[in-house]
């Protein structure tokens, strides 16, 4: 569905079918941006005043990085309103539904933050976040000007309507922070749809269904719940010796959005999929669980009963990333993260391919993060083109749209599956073509199942977990046998405070650094004295550090050549604080 051009609605019916406005939120702000050139500055302010337009906090500067912007709540009441003003020029520019998300994902609870998504469900686009971050800046006084700016760059016809999808998450500082988008959105006389407590990619999904007039599904819970679950029971139909422990899954709900909306959907899987839920919201949202935990910690989650040898499933707090893990009798903890997930789904769909006998261009998409054994496995064994890119989802979505059909994945779990829409034609011929043999059809029609199960605007948890447990079902796996697909080289990954984390410059999908002089040969000296061994170091898109990953054949050499590489970033780098140690 990936080049499918957005139909999108006349204004009459955007009109039709958005939220009815508040009375009285008015559009004083429309009005003064109309009188912009003809007004002083001094009396914008008397405006602003009068329009409880939320203040900037003097000085603060925030970035609309990798995943919006995002830092501490109280500090984000105008970034919301001015998001809201924004997501409203960008619909009239598109004549689309744009979405916002209120989430902070799997930062700490006190954190919040804010996204918006285009109209097929994307992310935004990249000149975009520019305004973003220029409008999120703009000092009180000066943005009118900034918003008139964007008007006249972007050429929008003011006259145009818009609408806006707004969905939170669980945060306690989400309704208000909601709200205030709400209030940028009306200000500029625009219209919303609040959809309240939602999972990030069940936003996403709305808005890409609204836009493409139902064609991708139905913009509503009960629409997204009910084509997945369908899509689910159909693709595990066929699997008559799924015995009730193969039915049955452990989830860590991360205490967040994702375990509230597990349940909404539970009745829709009809027991086809037994669910155990822990971490429904009983206790602090990411607090020792959830999926960065798990996958940073590289242990269970605490709040979950993990029986030995079963499958257990952890989600963000925005519930867009997943991982899979077990501890065996020994007591051992196995991830399965990212990778090994975009292994298994490859891995499935290649053969359907093969078995449909259909010509398809596959790919799988990764980062530097990939396990090195994981790319080997993909491209000598499975024989499939491997992608690289810079690390965030936008860039994965991107690579992956130039295929018929790809898997992108980053090895934290955040990935979903692409088709392109010849791809998804071609398959539903086959699926209906009555003159074909058992096998291809069959091939066909699970393809054309995993395409209805699957979130293709982004990575989500729910329908990445369908997936994978129809994958199992169908192919009598346990979660051991996947797991010895193949072995995950030993890594490390660190982190390295610096003064200025942009005096790093990457590139080859930051798998090389160009500066600071003399890090690239000092990574290749440390990297070239262990075996099998990787390096690279990237400034973070989130955090004021420098990441360092190391791989290599032993923990210990892994732990050792990430330390030297730490060692190399802070001496080349203007590391601040104290030099990094050793860690054992
Ligand atoms: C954001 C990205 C995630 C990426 C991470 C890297 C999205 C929706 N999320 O969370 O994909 O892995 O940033 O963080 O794009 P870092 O730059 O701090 O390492
Ligand atoms: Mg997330």
């Amino acid at each position: 569905m990936n080049d499918v051009t957005p139909n999108l609605m006349t204004y009459a019916e955007v009109e039709a079918t958005s939220t009815k406005q508040e009375p009285g939120s008015g559009s004083l702000l429309h009005k003064i941006l109309n009188t912009l050139i003809k007004t002083t500055m001094a009396s914008f302010e008397e405006m602003f005043k009068r329009s409880c337009v939320p203040l900037k906090p003097p000085g603060l500067v925030l970035q609309y990085g990798t995943a919006g912007f995002r830092t501490n709540a109280g500090l984000l009441e105008h970034v919301m309103f001015r998001m809201g003003l924004l997501a409203t020029l960008r619909s009239k520019q598109t004549k689309a539904a744009i979405g916002v998300m209120v989430t902070a994902s799997h930062n700490p609870e006190e954190d919040n933050g804010v996204k918006l998504i285009d109209p097929m469900g994307e992310m935004l686009k990249a000149s975009w976040e520019d305004h973003a971050t220029q409008l999120g800046n703009a000092e009180t006084e000066q943005l009118l000007s900034v918003l008139e700016d964007i008007v006249k760059i972007e050429d929008i016809d003011r006259n145009q309507g818009a609408l806006v999808f707004v969905g939170r998450d669980t945060r306690s500082s989400s309704a208000s922070l909601a709200q205030m988008v709400i209030d940028g959105v009306s200000s500029l006389g625009g219209r919303y749809k609040d959809y309240g407590l939602v999972t990030t990619p069940q936003l996403h999904y709305m808005v890409c269904c609204h836009n493409t007039l139902g064609c991708y599904g139905e913009a509503t819970l009960e629409g997204y719940y009910g084509k997945l679950c369908r899509a689910f029971i159909e693709l595990t139909k066929n699997t008559p010796n799924r015995t009730d422990d193969q039915k049955h899954l452990t989830v860590d709900g991360a205490n967040g959005i994702g375990a509230t909306k597990l349940r909404e959907m539970e009745r829709h899987l009809k027991k086809e999929l037994q669910i155990s839920l822990f971490n429904e919201g009983n206790g602090k949202l990411n607090y020792q669980c959830g999926a960065d935990f798990v996958k940073v910690q590289q242990k269970p989650p605490t709040g979950v009963t993990v029986n030995s040898g079963e499958r257990c499933c952890s989600f963000d707090g925005d519930a867009d990333r997943i991982v899979y893990y077990y501890t065996d009798s020994g007591g051992r903890f196995h991830l399965l993260d990212g990778d090994k997930i975009a292994t298994l789904i490859s891995t499935f769909l290649k053969e359907l391919l093969t078995q449909a006998r259909l010509n398809l261009k596959m790919a799988v998409v990764q980062t530097a993060y990939a396990n090195g054994s994981s790319t080997r496995y993909l491209e000598d064994t499975m024989k499939l083109i491997v992608r690289c890119v810079k690390t965030g989802v936008k860039h994965l979505h991107h690579a992956a749209k130039e295929f018929d059909m790809s898997v992108y994945f980053e090895a934290n779990g955040h990935g979903t599956v692409l088709f392109s829409r010849a791809a998804e034609e071609k398959i539903r011929q086959m699926a209906e073509d009555v003159n074909i043999d058992d096998t291809r059809k069959r091939a066909a029609i699970l393809l054309r199942q995993t395409i209805n199960v699957i979130n293709q605007t982004v990575g989500d948890a729910i329908c990445d977990m369908l997936l994978i447990e129809a994958i199992l079902a169908l192919r009598g796996m346990t979660v051991q046998q996947w797991d010895a697909i193949y072995a995950d080289l030993p890594n490390r990954q660190l982190k390295v405070k610096v003064s200025d984390r942009q005096a790093i410059q990457t590139t080859d999908a930051e798998r090389r650094a160009l500066s600071p002089a003399g890090l690239q040969d000092a990574i290749n000296i440390s990297v070239g004295k262990y075996r099998n061994a990787r390096s690279f170091v990237r400034p973070s898109g989130t955090e004021d550090v420098v990441r360092v990953y190391a791989e290599a054949d032993t923990q210990d050499s892994a732990d050792s050549l990430a330390h030297e590489v730490s060692l190399a970033v802070y001496r080349l780098a203007g590391g601040v604080g104290e030099e990094p140690k050793l860690l054992h």
